[in-house]
This record gives structure tokens, sequence and C-alpha cells, in this order.
């Protein structure tokens, strides 16, 4: 099964959480605070690698979660830092956000990496939060938590050199006669269907050719196999269009010519402006007959070579063009990766409930977000936390609820009094 398209669902680990705790011994009955601060998330990461070349594993396993930090511990312990996740895609694999259709990154390189996200840091724990004033923090910041998101996997084949034409026309037979590649060749329409690519080797020069199944007329609609597969040429410097100069089948290879770049066209003018050239295929049929390709020459003005991708005459001479002209042509680029920002639509939110022992307990991102900006410690920066809570209508919200001036509230990990 070969599948050029998958959509997964990652999610980086959890910050563990910083805990409280103080130093006892049998000679200290009230130590200094010796908690340690949470581990950090694991990450999510892609890994381009040709030792794949579908994304067929996806369509079985489209979760993927790094581990979460562990938790601070006593003593000044550290939690473990959660596992990351690497995740192996084939090169050429352009990954896009599903809502915007964005690209966050084209995985183009092998041994390429890219962190897609990251694990969420380790709260601090109290130990790190004692000042001569304070000398037994009782609180301890909680680890970021990190949220599910999906992404589109899509790949898009990279090769120099695109093979396109009508069904049966050989280009499977061409691609095996040139390359190391082995693809199904067979005297019917559509043998081929999914891309097949080789390498090809010329002397001391080497090049990438793919391979995709046949177009016919209305392809761009659906026809056929349709044109789904010219993703995998879009990424190509050079196209070969093989015509079946014999007309083997009864066709015109003029009007097959002509038929196959309207349909390249409408799929996209990149592709009709990419250079080509003509490859006359089977003309080991056509005998001493040179009146189709003579038509064919006076009629189509681009550079052409008779070939038969069967005998192999005309192999080396179609090579050494080729190789000519993609020394003329600029390097393949990665796409380039829009703007994006995976947490710009989370919404920052917080909810207020009641304890057991009737004081207000206040929670979410927007908390962690004010609170993992704020150094507690310092007194300027908690009345800039102050503030924010202000401006945020944390504190409406809690008189809303309920609170009076004197209850306790506890926010992020730090408690204090309504006043
Ligand atoms: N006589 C002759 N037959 C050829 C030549 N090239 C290919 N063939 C035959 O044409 C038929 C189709 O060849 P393929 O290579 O499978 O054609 P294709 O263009 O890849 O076809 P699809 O994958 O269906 O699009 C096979 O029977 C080949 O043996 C050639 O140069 N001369
Ligand atoms: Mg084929």
């Amino acid at each position: 099964m070969f599948v050029d398209r998958a959509k997964i669902v990652v999610k980086a680990g959890n910050g563990g959480d910083g805990i409280v705790s103080f130093y006892r011994d049998k000679f200290t009955q009230k130590g200094g605070p010796d908690g340690g601060d949470g581990g950090r998330g694991g990450d999510i990461i892609l890994l381009a690698s040709r030792d794949v070349n579908t994304l067929v594993d996806f369509k079985f396993q489209k979760h993927f979660r790094a581990g979460n930090g562990e938790n601070g511990g006593k003593n000044h312990c550290t939690g473990a830092d959660g596992e990351d996740i690497i995740i192996k895609v084939p090169c050429g694999c352009v990954v896009k956000d599903p809502l915007t259709d964005k690209i966050i990154v084209d995985m183009f390189e092998e041994g390429q990496k890219y962190t897609l996200l990251k694990g969420g840091s380790g709260g601090k724990g109290n130990q790190n939060f004692a000042t001569s004033r304070r000398q037994a923090p009782n609180f301890a910041q909680k680890g970021i938590l990190t949220k599910e998101k999906e992404v589109v996997l899509e790949l898009k084949t990279i090769a120099d050199v695109g093979l396109v034409g009508f069904p049966n026309v050989g280009k499977s037979t061409l691609l095996s006669a040139i390359s190391d590649a082995k693809p199904k060749i067979a005297n019917y329409h559509f043998t081929t269907l999914a891309p097949n690519l080789g390498v090809v080797k010329y002397y001391d020069q080497t090049c990438v050719v793919a391979d995709i199944p046949g177009l016919i007329e209305g392809a761009s609609a659906g026809a056929g196999l349709g044109h789904e597969f010219l993703r995998h040429i879009e990424r190509t410097r050079l196209l070969v269009h093989l015509v079946d100069i014999s007309g083997s089948e009864g066709r015109d290879p003029l009007e097959d010519f002509e038929l196959i770049n309207n349909e390249l066209k409408t799929y996209s003018q990149k592709l009709i402006e990419r250079p080509q050239i003509v490859a006359l295929n089977k003309c080991d049929i056509l005998g001493e007959n040179r009146e189709p390709i003579e038509r064919f020459r006076q009629k189509v003005n681009l550079p052409i070579v008779e070939i038969s991708a069967f005998t192999h005459k005309g192999i080396d001479e179609l090579l050494r063009l080729v190789f000519e002209t993609l020394k003329t042509l600029p390097a393949i680029e990665p796409e380039k990766a829009e703007e994006f920002d995976f947490d710009a639509d989370d919404e920052l939110s917080y909810t207020i409930r009641r304890d057991d022992d009737g004081s207000f307990i206040v929670e979410g991102s927007l908390i962690d977000s004010i609170i993992r900006s704020v150094n507690i410690n310092d007194y300027e920066s908690f009345a800039y936390f102050n503030k924010r809570i202000k401006e945020e209508g944390v504190e409406d919200a809690l008189y809303a609820r309920g609170a009076k001036v004197g209850d306790t509230v506890h926010l992020g990990g730090v408690e204090f009094t309504l006043e």
C-alpha cells in the first residue's frame, strides 16, 4: 500500500511538578526547604530518513506521546526528564498544520531533525523560594501541561527528473533500463500504481529519477489514477516526456504529447514551465519507417531523443542530454516554512474552585503562564504578578464567586490572602 498523506496526533510530555518538602533528621526538627524541581517533559522530534519511503506506518500508528517529566523529590532531588519520541519520516515529507494548511517544516534532507513540540518545563520546588524573610516557603511550582496537537504529513518526492507520459508508453521500462530500480513492467495500462524512484549513474554523476503512474486525458479532473501523483514530480528539476512514437496502441503520438502537456498545465503552471526532454520510445517497432519521427520533430521544438527502452537504443544519448541539462538547472530547494506557532490559538483560561477548607483555588493555563514569568522571590516581580491577576479579571472573578477580603486563595502554587 502506498500512502503519501497522513494525519497524526502528537503530544509532548508534561513537565513534572516541583514539590514542597523540608529537611528533617534526628537532630533537625525544622530544616530548610529541600523540595526538588520537576523534570522536563519529553519532546516530539521528527527525523528525515531514507529508511522509510512511504507514510504507510502512520495509517496504523497515529498517536505519539512523549514521556512526562517526573515530579521533584525530597532532599533537592530533581525529577527525571520525560523521554523524547523520535518519529522517522521519509525525506521530502512536508509537515503542515491541518487548520491553517501552513507549512511547519519540510523534512528535506537525510538526517534532518526537527523538534515539532517541546516538552513542558518542570516546576520549581520550594528549595528555590526561600528568602531571608520567607525561610519556609510552603509552595512549589507546577510543571507545564502540554496539549495534544494534530499535524498533516504529506510526502512530496524529491527527485531530479520526473518521467511523464501516457500509460504503457514504457516509463517503467526506461527507469529499469537506466537505474537500479526494479519497477513492475507489463503490457497493460496503470501497471504503475505508485511512484518509483531510481538512482541513475552516468560516469561520475548521479541523479534521482521518479517514474509515476501514467496520465490520461482528464487526469486533472480525476480520470484514470488522476493527477494526484503529479505531486511527486512537482519537486523535480527536469521532465522526461515519454511518447510511444510507434503508435502501437493506435493513438497519435503528437496528440498524446499535447494532451499530457495540457494535463500538466491544468495541474500547475510551474509544471508546464519545467524544462522538458522528449523521449520518443518504442523506435524498435518502427524499424526503417521514420515518418512518425520526422512528423513529430517538425511540430515540436524541444530537445528530442529517439530511444528504445527495450533494446536500449538511444539511452546513452538521452542520459548525456539529461545530465547536461541538469547541470544548467538550479538545485531543488526545500519548501519554505511559514511562521507558525502551535500555541497561538490556545486560549488562556482559568477556573476557580473551592477547597474543603473554604479557601479558593485558581488554576489553568492563564495562571501557569503568568506565574512562570514571575520570580516570586522578587518584590517588584511579585507586584507585577498582582497587577496581571487584577488586569486579567481574576480578582473580580473571585469576588463574583463569593470570595471576601481575608479569604485564602491558592493561585499557581502561591498562597495569599485577599485584601
Ligand atoms: N517494443 C517495445 N516495447 C516496449 C518498449 N518500452 C516498453 N515496452 C513495453 O511496453 C509495455 C509497457 O511498459 P511499461 O514500462 O510498463 O509502461 P509504463 O509507461 O510504465 O506503463 P504504466 O505504468 O501503466 O503507466 C511493456 O510490455 C513493455 O515491455 C520499447 O522500447 N519497445
Ligand atoms: Mg509504469
